[in-house]
């Protein structure tokens, strides 16, 4: 087949026909709201993700302008009181709005999850309510973007060896050292960032991005969530005034809460990628003929997808009753690690078997499972890898702490 035969398959415009697929009837147990939520999202997707995504994807850009579209339908923050810029909905409606965004891109889902669950959820939970009322209601509305610095760049899995450090000045701490692998942080307005103070304890911050001092350079190369941008974060001297500092929290117990939030929505989220993937292989199975049959006739491709619903309908199980632990307030940090780390997996191993079933089309742009399979390499890294997360149900199972 010559190059142009090869453009013209590809470069069709862009229609999205995703069809929901609920084997269990999951949605029988969701309400009229979450079904609501869901809707909307989907169709927002459909509309402003789906059409632009692979080309943004190809391009290693970040839409930036679907920063405002997600604050529009109350994507960040959704279960965070209204008051306080978030949706004032459930936590089940919060994971189901993830998992329309990453039905669509990983990275759609990653601008949305930072800003929600790891810049306004600390601040709501942490910050004076001078700083809280300073800060959120532009954070919801997307007018202000934030980024949240954790990660080092020789402490990753174990931030509680980071070095970035505040000292007393007077009315000011002064911060110094580099934060890695942050998503959003060249285009943030402000940064929650984490660092230890002259004691020693983990303390949190509101750090705005204009501050002398201040720098987030971005990160190239990355083969992965590349609809996303990711950067550094580098303090040199940056003065913090003191009311940015988050007064009670102290130690990792701080960082740790907002990523269990985090990490709630992505066990969710994985599930909209999955879904993509599956769906777009049904539909290719059933469209594409060899041997005189529709590949979806041979038992191994029947096998593949017969697998692939399995496996979503549990995680759909997982999530949904992780969703009804965490409405009331009963949902441990190691059944989030638990669904994270299942729902991740199960989504990157859908990814392949998804790619294999579109064949040679497989691999280009013009089916969405070797985008999302990219993708999910980065979600089954951040936000605790997949083996830490086995080490965290490990450690609560036998009592017995592998990291000390
Ligand atoms: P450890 O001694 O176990 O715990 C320290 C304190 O924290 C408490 N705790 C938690 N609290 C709330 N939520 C959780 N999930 C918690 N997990 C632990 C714990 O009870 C203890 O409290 P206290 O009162 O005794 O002080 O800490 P450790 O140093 O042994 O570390 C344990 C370990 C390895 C599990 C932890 O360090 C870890 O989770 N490491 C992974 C790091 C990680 O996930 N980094 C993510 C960076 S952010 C990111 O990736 C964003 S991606 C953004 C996007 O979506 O685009
Ligand atoms: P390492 O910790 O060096 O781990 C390397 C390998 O060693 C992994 O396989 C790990 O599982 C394994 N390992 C480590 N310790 C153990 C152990 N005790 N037992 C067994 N195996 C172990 N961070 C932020 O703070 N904010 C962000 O916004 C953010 N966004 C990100 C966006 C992207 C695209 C990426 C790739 C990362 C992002 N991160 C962010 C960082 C992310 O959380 C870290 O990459 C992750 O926690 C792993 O840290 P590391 O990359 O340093 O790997």
């Amino acid at each position: 087949m010559g190059a142009s035969t090869l453009e013209s398959m590809i470069n069709k415009s862009k229609v999205d026909k995703y069809n929901h697929h609920d084997y269990y009837g999951i949605d029988d147990l969701l309400t009229e709201d979450h079904l609501l939520a869901r809707d909307a999202v989907r169709d927002w997707v459909k509309q402003e993700v789906s059409p632009i995504i692979e080309n943004y994807s190809e391009k290693a850009e970040c839409p930036t302008h679907l920063f405002k579209g997600l604050a529009e339908i109350g994507a960040y923050g959704p279960s965070l009181p209204t008051k306080y810029g978030g949706g004032g909905m459930d936590e089940i409606a919060y994971g189901i709005i993830m998992q329309e965004l990453e039905r669509g891109d990983s990275g759609i889902r990653s601008m949305a999850s930072v800003q929600g669950s790891l810049v306004m959820y600390p601040i709501y939970r942490y910050a004076s309510e001078e700083q809280k009322m300073k800060y959120l209601p532009k954070l919801g509305s997307g007018e202000f973007i934030g980024c949240f610095g954790l990660t080092e760049p020789d402490h990753g899995s174990n931030p509680a060896g980071m070095v970035t450090n505040i000292k007393d000045d007077g009315d000011a701490y002064i911060l110094n050292g580099a934060k890695m692998w942050i998503t959003n942080s060249p285009v943030a307005d402000l940064a929650v960032v984490w660092a230890k103070d002259e004691e020693g304890k983990i303390r949190g911050m509101v750090v705005e991005s204009g501050w002398k001092g201040f720098s987030a350079p971005e990160i190239h190369g990355k083969l992965s969530l590349r609809a996303s941008i990711t950067g550094e974060l580098v303090f040199e001297d940056v003065r913090v005034p003191k009311e940015n500092v988050f007064p009670e929290i102290r130690g990792l117990k701080g960082p740790l809460s907002c990523l269990s939030k985090a990490r709630y929505g992505i066990s969710w989220g994985a599930i909209g990628a999955a879904l993509d993937c599956y769906d777009s292989a049904l539909r290719y199975s059933q469209e594409r003929v060899q041997f005189g049959k529709p590949i979806g006739q041979f038992q191994l491709t029947q096998k593949k997808l017969a697998e692939m619903i399995t496996e979503i309908t549990k995680a759909q199980l997982l999530a949904w009753r992780l969703g009804s632990l965490a409405n009331e307030g009963k949902a441990s940090p190691s059944q989030i690690s638990m669904a994270k780390r299942n729902n991740v997996a199960m989504a990157l191993d859908i990814a392949r078997e998804a790619r294999q079933i579109h064949g040679g089309m497989g691999i280009t742009n013009e089916y969405p499972c070797m985008r999302h399979m990219m993708n999910l390499e980065t979600v089954l890294t951040y936000e605790g890898t997949h083996d830490i997360h086995l080490l965290i149900t490990g450690y609560d199972v036998t009592g017995l702490n592998a990291f000390s």
